[in-house]
């Protein structure tokens, strides 16, 4: 075996990788439950999409599940998303289902991998391309460990048909939409209303109902959606994280086909 043939392949298929990522359908930031259900779901339909995450590790929130017990519960209807991906879920009482957090991330990722879906570790979005008709038209990316030591090193940018805000509590976009470009969402005040205090009956409900297109071009998923919108947290059960990323490629889908 011979290192520099080694190293020629890892830096040739990358970088083969990265640049066809660089014109895309949907782009989605953050590999969390929402994002990566949602990367799925689309990849499964043949759209050309690509997830962006800071992190070393795909998976967002899901790993620790409640409190660093690592179990996540979900509800009836999450239960069939979970079957559908062929997770185990054991009932706990009527109505309440528990899964093995580690499982959940592992195969989330691996089935949206074998979908099709290109995902770029250690890559942070750090703003947004808008284009004509005050729309969201692409990302721009740096590694990282560049803003972690503090670098002054400029960003690249690649170009995206939709985005959508998988970023979790921060909704990471949608601030960079309303903060850099000014941009008006559609909430009630316009603006990123926050998160509410746990209420997990009405935050699951909520969730799904709020993975909608928040600005032209910009569809919110999973918690970015619930503190763009203002809804109850839920707490470790992320049924409505399945369920909202599964909408979100539904809506992009759509949209994707209004043209
Ligand atoms: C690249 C970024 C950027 C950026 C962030 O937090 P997540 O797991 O998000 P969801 O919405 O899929 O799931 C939320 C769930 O984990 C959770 O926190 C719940 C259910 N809480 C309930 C409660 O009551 O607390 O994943 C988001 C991902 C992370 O991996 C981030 O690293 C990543 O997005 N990310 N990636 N560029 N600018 N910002």
């Amino acid at each position: 075996m011979d290192e520099v043939i080694i190293s020629k392949a890892i830096v040739e298929s990358y970088i083969k990788d990265l640049l066809e990522a660089m014109e895309l359908d949907v782009a989605i930031v953050g590999a969390g439950p929402a994002g990566m259900t949602a990367a799925y779901y689309l990849a499964k339909e043949k759209v050309k999409i690509a997830i962006f995450e800071r992190k070393l590790s795909v998976g967002g929130g899901v790993w620790g599940g409640g409190m660093m017990f690592n179990k996540i519960v979900v509800q009836p209807e999450g239960k069939e998303i979970l079957d559908e991906f062929g997770i185990t879920a054991t009932e706990y009482q009527k109505g309440y289902y528990v899964a093995n957090a580690v499982e959940v991330a592992s195969t989330l990722c691996s089935l949206a991998v074998k979908a099709g879906a290109r995902i770029f570790n250690l890559i942070s979005v750090v703003d947004v391309v808008i284009r004509e008709a005050d729309r969201v038209s692409g990302l721009v990316l740096n590694w990282s460990p560049v803003s972690m030591a503090n670098l002054h090193i400029d960003p690249l940018a690649i170009r995206s048909k939709l985005v959508i805000d998988a970023t979790g509590h921060d909704c990471e976009i949608c601030h960079l939409v309303t903060e850099k470009v000014g941009g008006k969402l559609r909430t009630t005040t316009g603006k990123i209303i926050g998160e509410k205090s746990m209420w997990a009956e009405v935050g699951e409900r909520q969730v799904v109902e709020n993975t909608k297109e928040v600005y032209p071009g910009l569809i919110a998923t999973g918690m970015a959606a619930t503190a763009v919108f203002g809804s109850p947290r839920m707490g470790p059960i992320f049924g409505g994280m399945l369920l909202s990323g599964k909408k979100a490629a539904k809506l992009a889908i759509e949209l994707l086909k209004k043209g």
